[in-house]
């Protein structure tokens, strides 16, 4: 089978169809295409249970459920009629070889970037942030960063290759403004002196939708935003499928309604990560990954006026 950027597939996970049923295009740098979705089916740099690299299968294969409605609830327009997605299946790279998974994912991103096609990627654990951060900090510059999580990931401490410590090194390689980005849903031990506004899940769970949103508005500012979400944001009685899980997190009603109130920022790269299937149940968690990546294409759509 042809995939993306190789003429033979060996990937043992790879999926045959794309998100919403669409077809995979392979060469999605040509494509006629507005936003771009690629599976990135890497777990290395996991901490804790490994199987992320099999959430852009899941997530694809749960999105059928969210194909029939013309219309997502309780959208009036059809996103498919207003923006180009393409799927372009999963990245390929060397099985083992994390500094390849790197230079190939940052590669990929930046080829598509410079085509002008914008990017939601399905993780994988939360380190493929790290590579996708610095595609868009090349062509975007500093970027405000809006993150959704249990953890911080900004811990010092890891390796280079390390799903909790992207947001250490982001700041420090100069691909965010930390005076600009935004935690939302932590509930796990952090640095205070991080840098971010973290916005932890017990006020997130508390305070209003409304006044959650008018802070993160206020915190992103005018910056290009790149929105990150991690499944493990969610509680684990709606996400279980996951490799940290921790309690104490978002409902996925209030989950869709913080990603439904972020039309007005002007997000220019977005991806979903740390879905990982086996530890799943009735597929609950791909779930709730595959409407939140529908509902992040809406905020897109919403922008683009009538049909
Ligand atoms: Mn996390």
């Amino acid at each position: 089978m042809n995939t993306l950027g190789h003429n033979y597939d060996n990937s043992l996970v790879s999926n045959n169809f794309g998100f919403l049923r669409l077809p995979l295009e392979f060469n999605p740098y040509h494509a006629d295409a507005d936003w771009v979705i690629t599976g990135i089916t890497f777990d290395m740099a996991t901490s804790g249970r490994a199987g992320s690299r099999h959430g852009p299968a899941a997530i694809r294969q749960v999105s059928t459920n969210l194909a029939w409605e013309g219309c997502r609830w309780p959208w009036d327009f059809d996103v498919r009629k207003r923006l180009k997605i393409v799927d372009c299946g999963d990245l390929v790279y060397e099985f083992g070889d994390a500094q390849d998974f790197c230079d190939k994912l940052q590669n990929h991103a930046e080829r598509l970037l410079e085509a002008r096609k914008r990017m939601l990627s399905f993780g994988g654990d939360h380190f493929v942030t790290l590579p996708l951060l610095r595609a868009h900090a090349k062509h975007f510059g500093k970027m405000a960063l809006v993150h959704f999580d249990a953890h911080t990931d900004t811990y010092a401490n890891g390796s280079k290759f390390d799903h909790g410590t992207m947001f250490y090194h982001a700041p420090n390689e100069g691909l965010i403004d930390l005076a600009h980005s935004v935690q939302i849903g932590i509930r796990t031990e952090y640095e205070s002196d991080n840098g971010f506004s973290v916005l932890d899940a017990e006020q997130v769970n508390d305070r209003s939708v409304d006044d959650i949103l008018a802070q993160v508005n206020q915190i992103t500012g005018d910056l290009p935003v790149y929105l990150t979400f991690d499944i493990d944001c969610l509680d684990p009685s709606a996400a279980p499928g996951t490799g940290t899980p921790v309690i104490g997190g978002l409902t996925s009603d209030r989950a869709l309604k913080l990603v439904r109130g972020l039309h007005p920022l002007n997000i220019v790269g977005m991806d979903i990560v740390e879905v990982a299937p086996a530890y799943d149940q009735a597929q609950i968690t791909a779930l709730a990954a595959a409407t939140l990546a529908l509902e992040m294409l809406y905020i897109q759509g919403v922008k683009r006026g009538d049909d």
